[in-house]
């Protein structure tokens, strides 16, 4: 399979500009790609992995990958996919931003020099209005540019000049690559198609009609069920584990629709054609065992953070299904209860039955307390008590940092000692 039917098969091609060319193009030579991500927020989610993770795909069939970040357009903004205007982001900002993304794409593809970052402000910066309107500005034609989707659809609400340029600016950028990095792909979501065509006719104004570059677009990432990939109620899956940490990430992955999961498979693990179609087999078969998913959430999971992380997330997740928490670490306690409820405490000792009332309000009453303790539905540090005069020691477990109390089967709270 080459690289454009491996896509194909992934279901990971939306359109093409040349189908027949970039396929010649590709099986003669190994082709510089690209792919740009603005520097507007400080990570990565789980929706830019698809171009990127494309990118490596290209790179293991033999071709070169190119990333641009974007500190030049990303002070302009992309009016794609936006329905109003955005605000202006400082340079300080946006310095932060590109510094923080570049990190986290050097630790995904690696700092080996096969995957080259470049910052299209170190052109764009230098152009000055005047070649800017004379070299380019002339070229376009304000009705193509007009009739593109992304601009067409801002018109009854409005848009700025500076937005409506951004496309002008990022056709820039794919000449300034396909003439200095030999560059002739530009990959991209959905929703780069107008700017990724509006590049091509550039080049091809300027490099003469018969230049060779093509653009490829993936599809909007859709979910089964209607919702938008890659939100949880927390909000966005975020590649950074400060924003979502391994186990938050590792959750979103295996707890994926039946469904959804054998696409989400092709477009986000480098398993084979064969392992992915005996794992759809078992959605079939055994939908219970949740083979698919474990295997999507574990694969994906250690490309972005790793294989102890895979390791941590499932231990996370043993135990609190189980019940079994006295041995996991604070650190992991700290990404486990992330989202559960939980209240500050002071690190002095005190009796069961007031701790659970006064100190936490975890019981709404000693009446209720005793009874719930009697009957064995309170675990304290993983530890059933059923004693009523027991007494909390804060500093016994987790470094000092935590006690974790489950009341029933399922319900856990989490006291942070201050
Ligand atoms: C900037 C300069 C270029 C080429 C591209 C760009 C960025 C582009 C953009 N991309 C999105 C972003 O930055 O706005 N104008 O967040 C997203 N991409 C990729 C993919 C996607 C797009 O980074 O569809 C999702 O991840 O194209 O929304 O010379």
């Amino acid at each position: 399979m080459n690289i454009l039917e491996d896509l194909k098969w992934r279901g990971a091609i939306n359109q093409e500009t040349d189908h027949d060319g970039m396929n010649e193009l590709v099986n003669s030579k190994s082709v510089g790609i690209y792919v740009g991500i603005d520097t507007t927020g400080d990570s990565m989610h789980v929706g830019h992995l698809i171009p990127f993770m494309i990118l490596k795909r290209f790179q293991l069939h033999g071709h070169h990958p190119v990333i641009v970040i974007g500190a030049a357009t990303g002070s302009i903004g992309d009016p794609s996919g936006k329905k109003s205007e955005r605000k202006l982001l400082d340079m300080k900002t946006i310095r932060k931003y590109e510094e923080k993304l570049t990190a986290q794409i050097e630790k995904l593809f690696g700092q080996d020099g096969s995957f080259e970052i470049v910052d299209n402000y170190t052109w764009l910066s230098q152009l000055s209005l005047l070649d800017f309107l004379r070299d380019y500005g002339k070229l376009f034609n304000v009705n193509t540019m007009l009739n593109k989707e992304i601009v067409a659809s801002r018109l009854e609400v409005g848009i700025s000049y500076t937005e409506f340029t951004y496309q002008i600016l990022q056709s820039i950028d794919f000449l300034h690559l396909y003439r200095h990095n030999d560059v002739q792909i530009q990959l991209g979501g959905a929703d780069q198609w107008g700017n990724i065509t509006s590049g091509i006719g550039l080049i091809r104004k300027v490099e003469g009609p018969d230049a060779k570059a093509y653009g490829l677009t993936i599809p909007l990432m859709l979910k089964a069920d209607g919702t938008k990939f890659g939100k949880t109620a927390g909000g966005a899956v975020w590649l950074d584990p400060k924003k979502t940490s391994p186990y938050e990430f590792y959750q979103f992955w295996i707890n994926q629709d039946d469904r959804d999961v054998v696409r989400y498979l092709k477009y986000f693990t480098f398993l084979s054609e064969d392992e992915i179609n005996q794992l759809a087999e078992k959605v079939k078969t055994h939908p219970e065992k949740r083979e698919a998913q474990r295997r999507l959430a574990q694969e994906v999971t250690k490309f972005v953070h790793g294989e102890d992380a895979v390791k941590q997330a499932e231990r996370i997740s043993k135990a609190l299904f189980s019940g079994d928490v006295a041995d996991l670490t604070s650190e992991e306690i700290e990404q486990g209860f992330k989202n559960m409820p939980s209240v500050e405490v002071p690190s002095e000792n005190k009796n069961i039955v007031e701790w659970l009332v006064d100190v936490t309000k975890f019981e709404s009453s000693r009446r209720q307390a005793r009874e719930d303790i009697k009957n064995g539905a309170i675990h304290i540090n993983g530890e059933k008590i059923q004693d009523i005069d027991y007494t909390i020691d804060p500093s016994q477990k987790f470094d000092g940092k935590f006690v974790i109390v489950r009341r029933g089967k399922k319900k856990y709270f989490l006291a942070r000692v201050k």
